[in-house]
């Protein structure tokens, strides 16, 4: 298979040839060469499809439903839930197909997770991958409630032989000149994880339909994209998973040739919850003068957060840590600020049981995955 430069970002449309295909995709017009000028119309017209959770929502333990990031790369399916079917095959001994009724009288868990896009921060990155222009937004915490991923492997009786499952949605597309479902894999040890689950509900919700309708995978602590959306079929295979979604996205990369790294656990990241008032257009922050309590929320794939600080004007001091509203979800963090009249700078960054700390400047990556550089904003206080 030629990859050549096929490599790109989430969402990007790619300069490139097709790998051996007898037919030439439609040449697509956007260049995935990161840039430095400005946003374009194609960003533009995905990041009003993909939206952010706004930072006001950090002060919710769990996001309100619609607040909630969303990431979709082609187009929602519509599904009808009477006739979908998830398939389990491959290689084992019992090939399966549930219905919705079938997966929802099985065992129920409910479980708070925070999720984040893989793409988050990439819009700060220069120059910027031309993809998804993520700010800092692409995050959500959300009680998913489904039923556990194992006790259906042990059923189908996994193969020996199998080295991954593939989890494939109903969603179908073209991304880098290919067209296909979106799907990812996991090792059959990481799907076996007793946190991960096939989830029909949200917030107490049948899932919507841009959140997976009826039914998706959810992979607390990896990054959102391991989350399969519109779960059609879960294949055990006896090779490495070589889909789009799987080795040409989602790499830790230098540039388009380079195999990279995969992405798989959430970074260490804190962010503010933005205080005072906003200014409509610039989203400039006018505080009164006098104590100023500041919240926010941290959160990190692998490790558990451990401690956050918030910088004011240079000056590094430890936040209070709420617990945690789960094993996977994010935990609340508030500090009280004396505020005094002028223009001032405020920071915060997480480290981890793990000895992860944010970066100060963004870790650039051809990509732009997995940017949890340190949120800074400057205010405003008033006498
Ligand atoms: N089938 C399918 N699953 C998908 C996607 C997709 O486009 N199609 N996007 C992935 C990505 S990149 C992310 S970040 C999460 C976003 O989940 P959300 O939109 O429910 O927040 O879904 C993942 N699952
Ligand atoms: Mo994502």
């Amino acid at each position: 298979m030629s990859v050549n430069t096929r490599r790109t970002a989430e969402g990007a449309a790619v300069a490139t040839q097709a790998p051996t295909a007898p037919a030439a995709p439609t040449e697509p017009t956007t260049p995935a060469t990161p840039t430095t000028g400005p946003i374009t119309r194609e960003e533009l017209q995905l990041a009003s499809r993909n939206h952010a959770m706004p930072l006001e929502m950090l002060r919710w333990p769990v996001t309100p439903l619609g607040m909630h990031y969303l990431l979709v790369h082609f187009d929602v399916p519509q599904i009808d839930p009477v006739s979908w079917r998830l398939n389990i095959g491959g290689l084992v001994n019992l090939p399966h197909e549930y219905t919705l009724p079938d997966l929802q009288h099985r065992e129920r868990r409910t479980c708070a997770v925070t999720m984040e896009c893989a793409g988050n921060g990439r819009s700060r990155l220069e120059p910027r991958p031309v993809s998804q222009p993520w700010d800092q937004g692409g995050v959500g915490t959300a009680e998913w409630t489904g039923t556990p991923l194992a006790p259906l492997l042990l059923d189908a009786g996994v193969s020996p032989d199998a080295v991954e499952l593939v989890f494939t949605g109903t969603d179908r597309g073209i991304q880098g000149g290919v067209e296909h479902q979106y799907a990812r894999s996991l090792t059959l040890a990481e799907a076996m994880s007793d946190d991960v689950l096939l989830a029909y509900e949200v917030n107490g919700q049948v899932l919507p339909p841009q959140h997976g309708y009826p039914v998706r995978l959810l992979v607390p602590g990896w990054y959102g994209m391991t989350s399969v959306k519109w779960l059609q079929s879960i294949e055990a295979i006896d090779h490495s998973f070589d889909g789009y979604q799987q080795l040409d996205s989602y790499r830790y990369t230098q540039d388009a040739d380079d195999p990279g790294e995969p992405v798989q656990w959430i970074k260490v990241r804190s962010l503010m919850a933005p205080p005072g008032v906003p200014d409509f257009f610039t989203r400039q922050r006018t505080v009164e003068a006098g104590p100023v309590q500041l919240s926010g929320r941290a959160w990190s794939g692998k490790g558990t957060v451990d401690s956050v600080e918030v910088c004011v004007d240079g000056v590094w001091e430890q936040a209070q840590l709420q617990a945690p509203a789960g094993r996977h979800a994010w935990r609340g963090w508030t500090f009280t600020w004396i505020a005094t009249p002028g223009s001032h700078e405020l920071a915060c960054r997480a480290t981890d049981s793990t000895g992860q700390i944010q970066p100060e400047t963004p870790e650039w990556n051809y990509q732009g995955m997995g940017n949890n550089d340190i949120q800074r904003l400057t205010v405003t206080v008033r006498e």
